[in-house]
């Protein structure tokens, strides 16, 4: 039997919600399967445990969590907490001392999902955005000199190492290989005239390693239009941490929402866990209400299997949800339903059933 760890921050707001069906799916995976079995070990890490202990987790929550083989988080931050320290303290904390430099964020519009644009179809919305997800923009690296005086000066700096730019590049690039993918990158080196110049010197360079990969580059504003315009352009994208935050919240919205949008936060190498998450935040409108679309959460579980070496019981959640979608009988309100968390949960676990 192969027995995973898995660590459980199922967060603020709307998270533990989400998180319940995302377990209940492993469950039910993992004994359909019969090879693999999981072992929750569940953090009360978040937002009220700062309020409680001025904390977002323990003081030694990164040893604690080291000896995982995986995390799975569910949604940070909740008013009364400033949303810099909720994400900063936990969720990119995690990142950067695990090393889980790529951040793979799937935009793909299931049938049933609700796509915005009229020309939008299962085609042309299929795409895999590699992020940077160590670095860049969110360095965390500047300074706040004369605070509060009138000669106030921000800077935040963005960080973009050679290591670091190489290495999204070549994940990205053996992915689009792999499955015989175009690859486009996403910079802006007209206005970032160190960064963003350096990002496409590295991609042009690296892409010589590849010349089976086709390549595209773009300007992220030039980006941002055509993945409305025609989303068909790209396929596997590899951008920065910023940029790629905000191009797949337009993906979530081009595959049918928020409540669709899942994310793995990889170290390749494994010398660390990874952690798996649905994209969306903590949703505190709707928290406590049992509304949450939870189709998310049990995405990025699909990407968990994947990770693990189990591709087929990944690709069967995700057809799973299509099914859920394609039947649109149980649905949470943001989908155009009536049905609670727990019960798209339930459906989604029916239907593996009958796979
Ligand atoms: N599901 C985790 C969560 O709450 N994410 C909110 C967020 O703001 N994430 C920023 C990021 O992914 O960089």
């Amino acid at each position: 039997m192969n027995i995973k760890k898995i660590a459980v921050i199922a967060g603020d707001g709307i998270g533990p919600e989400v998180v319940n069906e995302g377990i209940k799916v492993m469950e039910k995976v993992a004994e359909l399967d019969g090879t693999i079995q999981f072992e929750f070990t569940y953090f009360p890490w978040g937002c009220e445990f700062y309020l409680e202990h001025g904390k977002m987790m323990s003081d030694d929550g990164i040893d604690q969590l080291k000896k995982f083989d995986a995390i799975y988080l569910g949604a940070v931050g909740y008013p009364g907490v400033p949303d810099h320290i909720s994400l900063w303290d936990l969720l990119l904390i995690i990142r950067k001392e695990f090393d889980q430099y790529i951040n793979l964020r799937p935009i793909q519009l299931l049938d049933g999902a609700n796509c915005p644009i009229t020309d939008g179809n299962k085609e042309n919305i299929d795409m895999l955005f590699v992020r940077e997800n160590s670095e860049g923009e969110y360095s965390g690296a500047g300074d706040w000199l004369y605070k509060g005086k009138k000669e106030e000066v921000v800077l935040q700096t963005g960080v973009f190492s050679r290591k670091g730019t190489e290495r999204v590049m070549r994940h990205a690039f053996e992915i689009a290989k792999a499955e015989n993918k175009t690859l486009t990158s996403i910079s802006k080196a007209n206005a970032l005239n160190y960064s963003m110049v350096f990002w496409d010197e590295v991609f042009e360079e690296v892409s010589k390693d590849y010349p089976e990969v086709t390549t595209y580059s773009y300007l992220v504003d030039a980006a941002a239009m055509h993945m409305i315009m025609d989303p068909g352009r790209f396929e596997v994208v590899v951008t920065s941490n910023l940029f790629g935050d905000i191009l797949t919240d337009i993906g979530a919205a081009l595959a049918g929402g928020m409540g669709l949008a899942a994310g793995a936060n990889i170290n390749p190498e494994r010398e660390y866990p990874s952690m798996f998450e649905p994209v969306h935040g903590s949703a505190p409108d709707i928290a406590g209400k049992g509304i949450a679309n939870p189709l998310a959460a049990i995405w990025s579980v699909s990407q968990m299997f994947d990770f693990f070496g189990y591709e087929s019981r990944g690709k069967e959640i995700v057809q799973a949800i299509e099914k859920v979608m394609v039947e649109g009988k149980v649905l949470t309100p943001d989908s155009g339903g009536t049905a609670k968390t727990n019960e798209v949960g339930d459906r989604v676990v029916e239907l593996l059933n009958e796979l």
